[in-house]
Order: structure tokens, then sequence, then C-alpha cells
């Protein structure tokens, strides 16, 4: 029996439910993979000249995150160094439910000075990240997962991850009270188009096909790309006309972005952690919790090459500069000439994956209404009934939005295709987050292979605080 057989048999049906609480490792040895430590930490930035005080996940060493090799076992000892309880979900991983990091789902949260140990096949390669599911991921609690595959590593190619974030040097309870009982501003239409109270709006209002649509909710006092600011970005030493791949994680909680490589066409080669055929393009979209690998070949210039994040909707910016020696490095601003582009399907329609589900017919079929009331800041996810599944179905979810913003809908524990836009069927992307637009249909199909009852939510943090959540479950 593989590994994976075993670890699946051992875990299916209600032995997940029967485990001990608090949670001890499973008696399971995965490999011989070194146990790791990992830490939430208190830790001290700079933003925009000013200190902020944020959390950190890292390693002893001080290396943020973690990663792994395909074939490896998450062997990891999780301990909360902070003043607060938290929990940590590791977002593209698809571990047994007890191992998730959702609070009550079934573990509570870590309590302060507690350690959690986790023991399970890491599984596929890919560009991952973990965060707190929780208000602190906010506060970046938020770090790269990334799992190398075996023929990543290359000599000839220079991985760099790019964590994006969004930052707020007001608390998220206090970025949350704003938007649902704030003072409201003298007109409705403030609350219409989505601009957080007394905040500039960013609606795309005046942009043409996109009648009152929402973008951006919170206005915030920056854009961050491995905790920095265009101001005083990160330089990358890179080979002149080496190869370089990007994987890129978008880990704000409420701004979509648009990758702009510039003058150097990339290459998108995967999404989610998932192999896509590739993808050439110099502008790629990536919503909240989603991630991409573009793979660039950097022209034999000494000259330094910006790697752009655009804020959706808005003129606002972040990222990190590549640099080949000798190149100069020229001031970029926070803040473009042109407000970034307004996220659609697009791509979305194109991407095909290397490895598709298997195709087979639906055994359950679900319908899910994406709500949202805007004046009141509540959000919803309707279903016709409960989402739920026995091992081994083929399960697809038809997400209608009916909303005016467009939501990054990740579920836990699993992968799954994009299979009908629209009601129009596609070999789509195998992700685990995919971004549903207003007055879309997004169908998905999801192979009920891994027991629990798993978190579904929107990956913009103030809709799932605000009710954008819900359960995929198992019946056995
Ligand atoms: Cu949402």
């Amino acid at each position: 029996m593989k590994r994976r057989e075993f670890l699946a048999a051992a875990l299916s049906g209600a032995a997940v439910l029967s485990l001990p609480s608090p949670f001890a490792p499973p008696a399971l040895a995965v490999n011989g993979t070194a146990a790791r430590n990992l830490r939430v930490t208190r830790r001290s930035i700079e933003v925009n000249g000013k200190s902020a005080s944020v959390f950190g996940l890292e390693q002893p060493d001080g290396s943020k995150g973690l990663r792994f090799k395909e074939g490896d076992a998450f062997n990891v000892t999780l301990e909360n160094r902070t003043a607060e309880d938290t929990i940590v979900h590791w977002h593209g991983l698809t571990p047994p439910w007890q191992s998730d990091g959702v609070a009550g789902a079934p573990l509570p949260l870590l309590k302060v000075g507690e350690k959690r140990s986790y023991n399970f096949p890491v599984g596929r390669a890919g560009t991952h990240w973990m965060h707190a599911h929780t208000l602190q991921e906010q506060a970046l609690m938020a770090a790269p997962l990334i799992v190398a595959g075996r023929d990543d590593d290359a000599p000839d190619e220079q991985e760099v991850v790019i964590l994006l974030h969004d930052f707020s040097f007001k608390t998220p309870e206090e970025l949350l009270a704003g938007l649902t009982n704030g003072p409201l501003s003298s007109h409705d239409a403030v609350n219409m188009h989505g601009s957080q109270h007394g905040a500039p709006s960013t609606s795309a209002m005046d942009m043409p096909g996109m009648p009152g649509m929402d973008l951006n909710d919170i206005e915030y006092d920056a854009y961050l790309a491995n905790d920095r600011t265009l101001d005083d970005p990160e330089v990358v030493a890179v080979e002149r006309g080496g190869r370089v791949l990007l994987r890129i994680i978008n880990g704000a909680t409420a701004t979509a972005f648009t990758i702009d490589t510039g003058d150097i066409r990339g290459e998108l080669v995967a999404v989610d952690g998932h192999d896509v055929k590739p993808v050439k393009g110099t502008r790629l979209p990536v919503s909240m919790g989603q991630r991409i690998d573009i793979r660039l070949e950097l022209p034999r210039e000494e000259r330094a090459f910006p790697i752009l994040a655009l804020r959706e909707g808005a003129p606002e910016r972040t990222g990190i500069v590549l640099r080949p020696t000798g190149a100069k490095v020229s001031k970029i601003g926070v803040t473009g000439s042109k407000p970034g582009p307004v996220l659609d399907l697009a791509l979305e329609s194109r991407i095909e994956p290397l490895a598709p589900l298997a195709l087979r017919d639906a055994d359950r079929s679900f319908t899910m209404r994406l709500t949202g009331d805007m004046t009141a800041y509540r959000w919803g996810l309707a279903t016709n009934e409960p989402i739920e599944a026995v091992p081994g179905q083929r399960v697809e979810l038809t997400m209608i939005n009916a909303s005016m913003m467009a939501h990054p809908m990740h579920l836990h524990g699993h992968r799954f295709q994009v299979v009908a836009i629209d009601g129009r069927r596609i070999v789509g992307a195998v992700r685990d987050t995919v971004l549903v637009p207003p007055a879309k249909s997004m169908t998905i199909a999801v192979d009920a292979d891994n027991p629990g009852q798993w978190a579904f939510h929107c990956h913009h943090l103030y809709h799932m605080a605000a009710g954008m959540m819900t359960t995929f479950g198992y019946r056995t």
C-alpha cells in the first residue's frame, strides 16, 4: 500500500472525528523528513517611514514560511510566541481535516505559548502559502509555503518568491468596524460604490463595461511586496540574460492585483500551484488567496527589471526589482498614472491544466448564490441544500454571483477544476481559489477525496468575516 493510500484509509470516515483533542500528531510515520519548528511571532517592519508591529511566521533561523520538496512530509511543530491566540491555515495543501487551520474545525485556536504538531504528506509540488484564519491575517500573519518539484531548483533558473499584502496602520478590528457600522457618509453612493466611508471611491462606475461594480472596500496605507513598498523595494540580484521563476502569492486580505512584468513577456506556468499550458503575457491577474508562477527569460541587458503588482481599479502599486550586476535601479512611484486593470475571466477562460481531473459525470450538483448587501456590509453564500458528499463522489458546484463585488472563492482541503463559465463547459484550471466576478456563474468540479467538514469561503477577509463562509461536508 502506498503512503498516500495508507493515510487516506487511516483517516476515512468517522476516524477523523474520534481523534483525541487537543490533537496529538498521528502515529503515522509519513517518511523521514526532519521535524521543523515554525513560530508565530511579533516583529517590527517599517512602512511609509513609520514603525509597524506585525506578525511573523518564521523558522528559528529567521527564514519566513516553509519550503519542502515533493515527497516530503509536512512534519512541523507550530509554536505561538505571541500574546494572542491564533490559528494557521496551510493554503493549497490537502492535509487531513484535523491539520487544517480553522478555529473549531476541528481544533481550537492555538493558545498563547502553545505548540501543535503536524505530520502528513506535503503533497504535490506548487506555490502555496500559510496564513492566519482570523483577522490577524491583516496584520501580516502570512508566509510562503513552497513545495518544490523534482525538476525545480534547476541550476539555470532562479526562484523568486513574492508575497503581496495590503497594509493598514489601523487594526483589522477597526477596519472591519469601519465597514460594518462606521459613520455613514452623506450619500448612499459612497456605500454603493464600495469605498470605505470617507475614503476616495475606487468604483469602476466610470470604467467602460463595468456598470455599478464595486472594487475596493478599504483604502490601505500601503501595498507591500515581501514586506516592502516601492519607496524601498526588495532588489533581487539576478544573472544577466538569466531565467527566473516568479512565485507570486496574493496574500492581501482585500486587494486584487495584476502582475505587470513590464516589457518582458512572461510565461504563466502555474496557477494555485497547479501547472498549466504556458500562457504568454505581460499583465497577469491574481486575486486574493491565489498564486501564479511566471517564468521569465531576461534579456541580456544591463538594466533593472521591475516586477509590479497593480492594485485593481486604482493607481497604487507595489513590487520588487530584478537587478543584473551593474544595472542602475531607478525610483518607481508607489502610485502609477493609471488605475490597475479590473480583473475579469479573459485569462481564466483560456487556462488549460496540464493535469485535469478525470472526465466523469457529477454524482452530486449544488447551486450557490453569492449575495451581498453593501449598505449593511452583510455577505452570504446561499445554497439550495447543504453541500455534502460521500467519499468517492464527484461534486459539481455552480456559484452564481448576485452581488456587486467579485469574490475569490476558496475551498479548503481539496483541489477543484473550473468546468464551466456562465454555463459554457470548459476544461479549465485546476485550483483551490477561483474568482467569481459580479453577474457571472462559475462551475467547479471537486472529487470528494478528503473527509472532513471543510471551510468554503470568500478570500476577501472582511466578506468572510461578514458571513461569506459555508461548509463543504461529508456524510458517512
Ligand atoms: Cu467576497
